[in-house]
């Protein structure tokens, strides 16, 4: 017989009972019921189905087809939904991740089963090889895992798991259990993936970002040379069409990058493919304040990590903002210096589309657009037009086509225009002139091309929904802000316009797909992090909108991996785990109370005063 626990309630004011077990027996089982009972066929009960079907005993799989191990930033979103059923299942998710975490800190993109046949997924154990190859940066021993990372949601996750059920957390020590390991893991982020000396985190494989396939990695991934077909066996085109998924050609890079990555036993800097990415940047300072939080509920300040995280979101304006686009971009740390300038530009050498037919797409880095806010942050001010200058080749989408998308913004003229335009600097940099300290608070070193002060790379001129996430920010300039709204409601993203999802990649961009792998269907993991974006800056109307577009597409599509951002048709593996998750935590929250999902905005109840100096927490 299912029981209820009457310990206390969740964040939610909700009487805490355990809803998995509830909702999965047979009522005749039930005499105790909650109120109100949910119908046997309702969105919660399917969605409750869904996490039941997909749970191992220890974790919750994507998808039992395609997906057939546990997933890291996976299982940060479905712990999240989870809490709602069972705050022990969900603590127990995140455990299970964290126990296959590497001594140096990182939190490994996928955990083997192994009792999963090898031929199941591709990369299978024995690519990865994480028990012999990463040795050196100690990977654990008695379970296999991939060697690359996935964005940090679970700090986040830990602390919304917590507040499920606090009695039951402090039971079990489930905090203090775990905040060493996510501290230890946004260490080796902060410090070991700072590889642009800014303070942000890149990532060196487009997996890591978790949007596999997005245009934005198309002009870094064209300098990798492809490993042979013949050199793989790919799994996901036995459970998914070939023309949804990415192709061949991307599948041959992503082979090469992470057999490259494995070979040099998986030691960070030397990759080709390094890319800082504002939606992993923007989850690692949502899950710093998590982590702030977690600290003072440890009974420590959580001041420095509050402070950090603050600092992160400066860094993150300063080195990703475009002001020109209104949207955060992707920087390519592995552009070359242009030679005239001296500026970063992409060396792109190919031209691919979606299909891989020859030279139809423009790879698409440019340098600098936001260059003039970069260069007031440090005492090499540059002309206007200096900092504007666009890439030396060809090749590189410029400036003029984002100016296009500039007069298409519905914005009040003026208002959208850029740092360079104003000459102010959307954050004026803390660092004494010359000296650029990371946000994380370490001296640098050489952060920047030391001939121009700017930050290395180049901005990746195309438009994702990944530049939409730091929504979840609550220090962002309120400009930035007001720029995010309207861009995400303009023509490049249509949210309540033409779509009701956000889309994955720009409905304008000319590798725009409604149907294939990041590349333009909507995501209900990102239209979660945007809901919760809106609520952060209180834009309750919108979020609540977008709330129930998410809820109606979660049920009409079966609990598809994505749908279609305009007609909402299903498309990759139905039954997917996070999508059954987040709609159930949107279920459980009120809209009305105004409370982002994520409760970042909420992380302000501490004064700035309180967090000025202080212990470290
Ligand atoms: C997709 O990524 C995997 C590789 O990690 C794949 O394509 O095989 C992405 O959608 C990723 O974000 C997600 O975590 C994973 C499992 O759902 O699938």
């Amino acid at each position: 017989m299912a029981t209820t626990k009457p310990i206390d309630r969740t964040c939610f004011g909700e009487p805490r009972v355990d809803r998995t077990a509830q909702l999965t027996s047979r009522a005749d089982e039930h005499p105790i019921a909650y109120d109100p009972r949910p119908a046997p066929d309702s969105l919660h009960v399917r969605a409750v189905r869904v996490l039941e079907g997909n749970w191992t005993g220890t974790s919750t799989v994507p998808s039992r087809s395609l997906y057939p191990h546990q997933w890291s930033w996976d299982s940060a979103f479905i712990a999240i939904g989870l809490r709602h059923l069972s705050p022990l299942r969900a603590q127990t998710e995140l455990e299970t991740l964290l126990a296959a975490q590497w001594q140096d800190g990182r939190i490994p993109h996928i955990v083997f089963n192994p009792s999963v046949p090898l031929d199941a997924y591709f990369p299978s154990p024995d690519f990865w090889r994480s028990s012999t190859a990463g040795r050196a940066a100690g990977a654990p021993r008695t379970v296999q895992t991939s060697g690359i990372v996935q964005p940090p949601v679970h700090a986040l996750a830990a602390w919304l798991v917590h507040c499920a059920d606090p009695g039951l957390s402090r039971a079990r020590g489930f905090l203090s259990r775990v905040y060493p390991r996510l501290a230890a893991w946004h260490r080796y982020l902060l410090h070991r993936r700072d590889l642009g000396g800014g303070g942000l985190a890149s990532v060196v494989h487009p997996w890591e970002q978790g949007m596999d396939n997005s245009p934005c990695w198309d002009a870094p991934l064209s300098r990798v040379t492809p490993a042979p077909d013949r050199s793989f066996r790919r799994a996901d085109l036995d459970h998914g069409a070939a023309e949804d998924r990415p192709t061949d050609l991307d599948y041959g890079r992503y082979v090469r990058l992470a057999a490259d990555y494995r070979d040099g036993g998986y030691e960070d800097g030397r990759s080709e493919f390094a890319v800082e990415d504002p939606a992993f940047n923007a989850l690692l300072i949502a899950s710093e304040y998590a982590l702030a939080r977690i600290a003072r509920e440890l009974g420590a300040t959580g001041t420095a990590r509050h402070a950090r995280a603050e600092r992160l979101t400066a860094a993150m304006v300063e080195r990703l903002w475009d002001p020109g686009s209104g949207l955060f971009l992707c920087r390519d740390l592995r552009a070359e210096a242009g030679p005239e300038t001296g500026e970063s530009t992409a060396h792109s050498t190919e031209h691919r589309s979606p299909t891989d037919a020859p030279a139809r797409a423009h790879a698409r880095t440019y340098a600098h657009s936001n260059g003039a806010a970069q260069a007031e942050s440090t005492a090499q001010a540059k002309s206007t037009a200096r900092a504007e200058s666009t890439a030396h080749s060809g090749e590189h989408r410029s400036l003029p086509s984002l100016a296009g998308a500039r007069t298409e913004s519905t914005a009040p003229p003026g208002e959208h225009r850029s740092a360079a335009g104003t000459g102010t600097p959307l954050h004026q940099s803390t660092a004494p002139t010359g000296e650029h300290r990371s946000p994380t608070g370490a001296s640098t070193g050489s952060p920047t091309d030391a001939s121009t002060g700017s930050p290395t790379g180049a901005l990746i001129a195309e438009l994702s929904v990944s530049g939409l996430i730091p929504l979840l920010l609550p220090a962002l300039p309120r400009e930035v802000v007001s720029a995010l709204l309207r861009t995400a409601r303009g023509p490049h993203f249509g949210l309540g316009d033409t779509t009701r999802l956000p889309p994955s990649y720009d409905l304008r961009g000319e590798a725009f797909d409604p149907h294939r792998y990041w590349r333009g269907p909507a995501w209900f993991n990102t239209s979660w992090l945007v809901e919760s974006g809106l609520r952060t800056h209180g834009e309750h109307q919108a979020a609540d909108t977008l709330r129930e577009s998410i809820l109606e597409a979660a049920d009409t599509s079966d609990f598809a991996e994505y749908v279609d951002p305009y007609t909402q048709e299903p498309c990759g593996a139905l039954g997917f785990s996070w999508t059954a998750a987040l709609a159930l935590d949107l279920l459980h929250s009120r809209p009305t109370h105004h409370v982002s999902c994520t409760g970042i905005d909420t992380f302000d109840e501490m004064s700035n005063e309180e967090f000025r100096g202080g212990n470290p927490g």
